[in-house]
């Protein structure tokens, strides 16, 4: 008895040329869109007093034409970061340069995304926020300045806040952050 072994058949595949085929396919993934890391920045707008352990910050609402005039220091969306050490005493002297709109700043926690409107914001720091922030009448009217003072007490991701409605939701908040190691400074 014999046993009989298969032999394989070779097979042949023929491509089938299409000729139709784009020449530059894009690849099968893309590298995400690079953002340039935020620098450290030296501003005129942010001192800081080693010995006192103190902050001072000159804060402009409207300081730009940009985003409508909703912005500090011309900030806004997210873009640049305060950070203070924690226990220093911040003052933020703040002023309105927007020609036709109020705006508030307030210190509150940071998020992804802001609210539309408040109704009785509190600030995270005692003292943290200027007056009727969420008044479109009577909180801080073009061409009116006003001083806030608080302690930053809690290291932690904060952020300034514009409370007037829809300013938050919109973009004017300013990335502040209370460091525990005692680093500070501006990046944008
Ligand atoms: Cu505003």
């Amino acid at each position: 008895m014999r046993i009989k072994a298969l032999s394989a058949a070779l097979l042949f595949g023929i491509a089938a040329c299409g000729g139709d085929q784009p020449a530059d396919q894009p690849p099968a993934t893309q590298d995400p869109v690079e953002q340039a890391p935020a620098e450290a920045a030296d501003v005129d707008w942010f001192q800081v007093d080693e010995d006192a352990q103190t902050v001072t910050i000159e804060l402009i609402a409207g300081s730009t034409s940009a985003n409508n005039h909703w912005n500090y220091n011309g900030l806004h969306g997210g873009a640049g970061e305060i950070t203070v050490p924690e226990g220093f005493t911040v003052t933020i002297n703040f002023s309105n340069q927007d020609p036709g709109m109020a705006h508030s700043v307030g210190i509150g926690e940071a998020q992804a995304t802001y609210p539309a409107s408040y109704t009785s914001p509190t600030p995270v720091f005692e003292g943290g926020m200027s007056s009727n922030p969420t008044s479109m009448t009577d909180s801080t009217m073009p061409g009116e300045s006003e001083t806030i003072t608080f302690v930053a007490e809690t290291a932690g991701e904060y952020a300034l806040i514009c409370y007037v409605t829809g300013h938050a939701a919109n973009g004017m908040i300013l990335p502040f952050i209370v460091s525990d190691d005692g680093s500070h400074g501006v990046r944008m």
